[in-house]
């Protein structure tokens, strides 16, 4: 006997929108069946979804969750509580090496203490390597990988974590020989940091030259750049949180060779722009003038909607794998948070200087409402009037929000999609054309954040349920949050599916059979 049946919806898979009727079935936090006419025992759940799509649970690649180095947001209870108020059944977050840290397995240690028995959803890690010794090549990325975490984040700048390129290369390589994918923050350090101190020489240090700082070429260079090291070790990447269109020509050139180089964008860029980091003088009337810092995010907001819509090109015609939110929950009102920003100089007054802001916004919750925002049924066809937007079709999204992340990063044995044998993990919305849509503002939300970069939009529409692996855990509509902390388990991923390009190509310039030679 099932245990659930969600009838009256429409399935949306990574291919196309499922004909109305077919129902699913669950058994054992597994969906057990799709087809015609379920049959239900006496205890058997049954859930109307009255004509909604219904998306495989979302998969949040990219969120930092009580980063050692990020100290004032969320915790693993308000994160993953987020997260699950948005549609999203699975959180992969980071474990930070630290710098004096020979070895990875005591900081993973860390991290899983930090999550176990506290996350409302299912989650795992990648590492972020800052030192890389003997230890982590030749044992501790194997000893890792056996252990399900088969992804890793490296930093092209910052000075706490950047690495240089003789790193990034042997990294690659051991990535590559294990089956790990290689995730890659592109930005030019030197770059920026020339510029940002050629700013502060001249007292140009408020919210908004943060942009200023970190100009779309210092994105494009970093990024070929990871190409070319990618390439020669023949090691697939993803690159995160890409924002500039002229960069992701870079990727696009490379997935035209059958490169497999994958690209990762988040929400704040497909709407926000740079002039959200011009702050107000009397905001909240605190004075401080800095509330542009809330937008402060690297790399930063562009300035051009033409480059927002760029983005959206992309997402429609494939160059990008994953739309992941990069959820970096510093509060804004705290010393150590967004407000960091405000330097009090010896004689007691106060400036703002962007280069001590710590970077990233919140967007678990909003990651998936935001994405749905712009899509539409295959069967319908995009909006047509010349000058409407792009949009994605539905079937897109979930590849970009669901699909795509379980194949690339190691899941896609148990999330995903909607299919028999798979966990229940299922997003039903709400019928379309609800009462005008949803309006995001910061207390609807289920982060222990002071404020959403995206407050006042509003969303076409939100999960109304979510299920994980059957258990109802979230209704919009009556309760809320119906999970607990510690029904999320610890999902331990299997080596990357790759699904872009083809590995083994010889690279620019070598000859067939050359990195036989020293690989
Ligand atoms: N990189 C991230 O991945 N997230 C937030 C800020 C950053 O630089
Ligand atoms: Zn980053
Ligand atoms: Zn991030």
């Amino acid at each position: 006997m099932l245990d659930l049946i969600i009838r009256n919806g429409r399935i949306v898979t990574a291919a196309e929108v499922l004909p109305a009727g077919l129902e699913i079935g669950v058994k054992n936090g597994k969906i057990a069946v799709i087809g015609l006419g379920l049959d239900a025992g006496p205890d058997t759940e049954i859930v109307d979804a009255e004509g909604a799509y219904i998306t495989p649970g979302g998969v949040d690649s990219h969120a930092h969750i009580e980063q050692d180095n990020a100290p004032t947001g969320d915790t693993w209870e308000t994160g993953s509580r987020s997260a699950l108020a948005g549609g999203n059944t699975t959180v992969l977050a980071f474990a930070s090496q630290r710098r004096d840290e020979t070895s990875l397995l005591p900081c993973v240690e860390r991290y899983h203490e930090k999550a176990q028995g506290n996350a409302y959803c299912d989650y795992g890690f990648h590492v972020i390597l800052t030192n890389v010794t003997d230890t982590v090549l030749d044992e501790d990325l194997p000893s890792l990988a056996s252990s399900g975490i088969t992804s890793v984040k490296l930093y092209m700048t910052y000075v706490p974590l950047r690495l240089g390129d003789g790193d990034l290369f042997s990294i690659m390589l051991a990535a590559r020989q294990l089956g790990v994918t290689t995730m890659i923050h592109a930005e030019n350090h030197d770059m920026v940091d020339q510029i940002a101190k050629r700013l502060a020489a001249r007292g140009n240090t408020q919210t908004h030259f943060h942009a200023v700082a970190r100009p779309q070429i210092a994105e494009s260079e970093a990024t070929y750049r990871a190409i070319s090291l990618a390439e020669v070790t023949d090691a697939p990447i993803l690159l995160v949180h890409m924002s500039a269109p002229v960069a992701l020509e870079h990727v696009r050139a490379a997935q035209a060779r059958l490169l497999p180089i994958h690209a990762e964008t988040c929400p704040h860029y497909l709407y926000l722009t740079s002039d959200k980091l011009h702050s107000t003088p009397d905001h909240d009337h605190d004075h401080d003038g800095v509330d542009g810092a809330m937008h402060i995010c690297a790399p930063p907001l562009r300035h051009n909607m033409r480059d927002v819509e760029q983005l959206w090109e992309e997402l429609a015609n494939g160059t990008y794998t994953v739309v992941s939110s990069d959820h970096a929950p510093s509060l804004y009102d705290h010393p150590d948070g967004k407000k960091r920003g405000i330097v009090t100089a010896e004689d007691g007054s106060k400036t703002v200087d962007f280069r001590v802001v710590p970077n990233g916004v919140p967007g678990i919750e909003t990651r998936l409402p935001l994405l749905y925002h712009r899509t539409y049924d295959p069967e319908d066809g995009p909006p047509s009037t010349e000058s409407a937007p792009v949009h994605i079709s539905l079937p897109r999204f979930v590849a970009l929000t669901s699909t795509n992340p379980a194949q690339l990063y190691g899941l896609a044995h148990c999330k995903g999609s909607l299919q028999p044998g798979l966990d229940a993990d299922i997003v039903i919305w709400h019928p379309e054309a609800h009462e005008g849509g949803f309006l995001i503002t910061n207390p609807s939300l289920h982060h222990r954040i002071d404020y959403t970069p995206f407050e006042g939009m509003r969303v076409r529409n939100w999960p109304r349920y979510v299920f994980l692996r059957g258990k109802r855990v979230w209704d919009r509509d009556s309760g809320g949050v119906l999970g607990q902390p510690g029904d999320g388990q610890y999902l331990a991923r299997t080596k990357s599916r790759i699904l872009t390009g083809q590995a083994g190509r010889t690279a620019t310039g070598m000859g067939y059979g050359e990195r036989g030679s020293w690989m």
